[in-house]
């Protein structure tokens, strides 16, 4: 609409309008020029930054953004249209207007506010709105000062349902925002937190130069210890900087506080240590236990800061989680789904998401089993953690997994219902609620929204791994996770094409995906890998993903691509697998290892994520977490010590070298991300809250600004800058569950490292062979070589079984187990092996039921043997 029509309507509506007068005196002059403080009012962008919540999805209808709003709303409040990260500077006059039209016809309230408690009123005009379009104009001196206030149009409270459209929203007045400028601090970008001694060092500086430029590491005390020449890199297409790298591999002495300096730069301090993410692997796994739902938070075992009451266990004002109705119309059943982690920075709790986030804490523990560098657990073992569970003789890993996998087991539809066996993709508030708000004080309602079947397939696959994983720990859950796992993927063959809807996504996200032949590629490898029964292998091999490339540039996987989860573990997971087949399989790991090492060479910031605005996405963190595992992964199978460089070098990004010289992990480096979205860390709203616990990981930068507060503060930013470390930020800024898992199986592979020094070459040759099995029981022998050049003197042989396997009896060695893990070792009489002699004994086991692959990894006084 034309400003002179707008005008004209002003006229016409003028024995319609009511203006109510509130903070601030109106005032006749904005100048014509004033600048625009609404993005997109007009709505020739869509519906874009918009937002509503107790309406249906916001729609652009002629040119005007349109929604309907249910009847019998008590309040004006109770449902609303806005915009966030509106400016407001104290003393400056506005002009606020706007069409707003109503059928049948209500009233309507715009509302100038903080965002947030105690939703401070700055300004607000009311309207009649009827059929026909109402023009609203009201002139006002702002009395706050608020870079980020929030335009509300509150649209609830009548009596009948409404649809309700807006047009022409503006607000001129105050000034132009300033251009961003963030602090990047020093141009010499490093790992904050430090470099393994003998893994790889580098950094990247910022500058003019395009020749070589001198550079020196300096101790503590600032003698120089190494120096030499920079390698020019010309304009790095992820950040737009021009840069040079800087490489000092070949310094490895300990010791902290070094720093670098280069073109008259000084790198923030870091450390060359073999212990420098001892600590990390149990921070990223501790934020698990500090988003638990459905109990009390300990403040003895995160810190008096953390300590809550149980959120969403139905105590008023919580309306759930113990008794959950459907969204009206979707079941007539109401399900207790206490429980869970609270998926990110809202108290939404979503299964695919889960999913992905359980499977990733249980392969940081299996990792312990097939992985050389892993197979002592000792960081993984029980009371590592700061979780109620310690001392229980159960992995805590485990223990945490276990509060999540409980959740994703209460959301199966219960037997005798329509779609049994099929599983709830999600359960969140019913309307989207503000910030700060403690999970105990959430009043919506909770809905259980239908059933999908990719949700139905993340239950089988996590509740398989859980029927292997807790096998030896507690049979009886690990025979409810096979049954649930069964039961769900049978479920699934019977509903293949059951998806969320992407437009139901108020109160909570849509996690929507109509490509589910990735969930079942993954459900049946787990399946596979868990019973062993050969009608889940002949899924496996059917599905068209077991030969294709699975492994993107972007991200190996993610919470709606999880077709490598599959790969990765029926590379890594012991078992009947054809050779050819294994063969095949491991080759497309490395093979895609090969092609993230390529990235990692080619990016001037060193981490496996090409330079494109296009891999730059929301949670982009957790993608290229996701691609060092692939690497992590190609070292466990190949003991190439490449791709663990290469794993050890992509924590640098996420750790301070980068464009914005910051650590996405809370606590973890000098200047490090804390102001993450979350109602629960939410400090930077209320001091009286903490920030997120030590060990969180931020989304990071996404070049798509899909958030209001980033929309305009960050337009233009090149793919690495679109980044700020405010909690209004969601779409770059928010903690998630799947995030941090990604980081917790990083953290742990790097803590397992040590010094990262040189791969010591195999020392000794193992057979295992099972001579026989029968139900219930197996014969195994094996037999050690000694095939490096000293003697062997005392031996202890390590392997770990897949499942419900038990050691029965054993002869020519004493063999134990704990867990799943078996130690073999020698008697008095056998103690010596020579170079080129050998040993044997054997043992007697006891399944119950599960399968009893060959192991694939076995260790000889903690080094690994080759298998034949
Ligand atoms: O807080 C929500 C965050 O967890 C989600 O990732 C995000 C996108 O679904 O939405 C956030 O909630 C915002 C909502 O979408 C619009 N109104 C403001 C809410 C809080 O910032
Ligand atoms: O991680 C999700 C990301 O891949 C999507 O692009 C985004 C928008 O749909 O949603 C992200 O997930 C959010 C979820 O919808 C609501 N809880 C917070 C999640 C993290 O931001």
């Amino acid at each position: 609409m034309t400003p002179s029509r707008r005008r004209l309507t002003a006229l016409a509506a003028a024995t319609t309008l009511v203006l109510t007068a509130t903070a601030g005196v109106a005032h006749a002059e904005v100048p014509p020029d004033a600048p625009e403080q609404i993005r997109n009012g007009d709505f020739s962008d869509g519906t874009s930054p918009w937002f509503s919540y107790g309406t249906d999805a916001l729609a652009v209808t002629d040119g005007r953004l349109c929604t309907t709003v249910p009847g019998g709303l008590a309040n004006l409040w109770d449902a609303g249209i806005g915009q966030d990260a509106v400016s407001l500077i104290a003393g400056a006059e506005y002009e606020l207007s706007f069409d707003v039209s109503a059928t049948p016809g209500s009233a309507v309230k715009a509302v100038l506010q903080l965002g947030s408690a105690p939703y401070t009123t700055y300004a607000e005009a009311g309207a009649t709105a009827t059929p026909g379009s109402v023009h609203v104009d009201k002139t006002f001196t702002a009395p706050a000062d608020n870079p980020s206030a929030q335009l509300i149009f509150q649209v609830g409270g009548s009596a009948d349902a409404q649809t309700i459209c807006l047009d022409n929203v503006s607000l001129r007045g105050g000034e132009a925002a300033p251009p961003y400028e963030p602090d990047t601090g020093p141009r010499v970008r490093v790992n904050q937190v430090g470099y393994l001694p003998g893994g790889p060092k580098h950094a990247t500086v910022v500058t003019d130069a395009t020749d070589p430029l001198p550079w020196q590491l300096r101790s503590a005390g600032g003698t120089v210890v190494a120096d030499g020449q920079s390698a020019p890199r010309g304009v790095d297409a992820a950040s737009g900087q021009n840069v040079q790298t800087v490489d000092f591999s070949a310094f490895r002495t300990p010791g902290t506080g070094y720093t670098l300096t280069v073109d008259g730069e000084t790198s923030h301090p870091f450390d060359i240590s073999g212990a420098l993410y001892d600590r990390l692997r149990a921070d990223s796994l501790q934020f698990f236990y500090a988003q638990r739902s459905g109990t009390p938070i300990d403040g003895d075992l995160l810190g008096a800061a953390y300590a809550r009451p149980a959120g969403h266990l139905g105590v008023a004002p919580n309306q759930g989680d113990t008794d959950v109705p459907c969204q009206a119309g979707v079941c007539d059943y109401r399900l207790d789904v206490r429980g869970g982690w609270y998926d990110a920075g809202d108290h939404g709790k979503y299964v695919v998401n889960g999913g992905i986030a359980t499977y990733q804490l249980l392969n940081t523990f299996e990792r312990t089993k097939t992985a050389e560098t892993a197979a002592g657990g000792a960081g993984l073992g029980d009371a590592t953690l700061r979780v109620p569970e310690r001392g229980n003789q159960v992995p805590d890993v485990l223990d945490e997994a276990r509060w999540e996998l409980e959740f994703l087991l209460r959301m199966q539809v219960p037997a005798g219902q329509p779609l049994a066996g099929m599983v709830h993709h999600k359960i969140h508030d019913r309307n989207w609620t503000g910030l700060p708000l403690a999970p105990q004080d959430d009043p919506q309602p909770r809905e259980l929204h239908p059933p999908s079947t990719a949700a139905t397939l993340n239950l089988a696959a996590v509740a398989a791994q859980c029927a292997r994983l807790y096998a030896p720990y507690d049979a009886a859950f690990a025979t409810r996770c096979g049954t649930a796992a069964k039961t769900a993927y049978a479920a699934a063959k019977a509903h293949p094409a059951v998806y969320a809807s992407a437009a139901d996504g108020n109160g909570g996200g849509s996690y929507d995906d109509s490509n589910v032949t990735d969930e079942f590629y993954w459900a049946a490898a787990e399946l596979w890998l868990s019973t062993g029964d050969q009608a889940y292998l002949t899924d496996v091999t059917a599905s068209p993903l077991h030969t294709a490339d699975v492994f993107a540039a972007g991200g190996a996987f993610g919470w709606q691509s999880v077709a490598a989860l599959g790969r990765l573990d029926l590379a890594t997971v012991p078992s009947a697998l054809p050779a050819a087949d294994r063969t095949r399989v491991r080759a497309s790991v490395t093979a895609a290892a090969d092609r993230y090492l390529a990235t990692v060479r080619e990016q001037a910031y060193g981490l496996p994520l090409p330079g494109d605005a296009g891999s730059y996405v929301w949670g982009g963190n957790s993608n290229l977490v996701n691609n060092a595992i692939v690497l992590g992964t190609a070292f466990d199978l190949t003991r190439d010590a490449r791709y663990r460089d290469g794993a050890v070098q992509s924590a640098d990004y996420l750790l301070g070298r980068n464009a914005l010289n910051m650590s996405y992990v809370t606590g973890w480096g000098e200047q490090h991300a804390r102001n993450q979205h979350s109602r629960i860390f939410a400090h930077q709203l209320d001091p009286n809250l903490p920030n997120p616990p030590a060990g969180s990981l931020a989304g990071g930068a996404n070049a798509a600004l899909q958030d209001p507060f980033v929309a305009n503060l960050l337009a233009g930013c090149k793919p690495m800058f679109c980044y700020v470390d405010d909690i209004n930020s969601y779409s770059t800024n928010e903690v998630a569950i799947n995030w941090n898992s990604a980081l917790a199986w990083l953290a742990s592979f790097l803590a397992d490292q040590g010094d990262a020094g040189a791969v010591p070459a195999a020392r000794c040759a193992v057979t295992y062979t099972t001579h026989g099995s029968w139900t219930g029981g197996f014969t195994t022998q094996v037999t050690v070589r000694n095939t490096g050049p000293t003697a062997v003197n005392g031996w202890s042989l390590r392997w770990a079984f897949t499942g419900d396997q038990k050691v029965d009896t054993a002869w020519l060695a004493k063999v134990s187990q704990s867990g799943a893990t078996v130690t073999a070792k020698n008697e008095s009489y056998n103690a010596k092996i020579m170079p080129g002699a050998s040993i044997t004994f054997g043992l007697n086991g006891l399944t119950a039921g599960g399968p009893n692959p060959n192991p694939n990894l076995i260790t000889l006084n903690g080094s690994a043997c080759t298998l034949s």
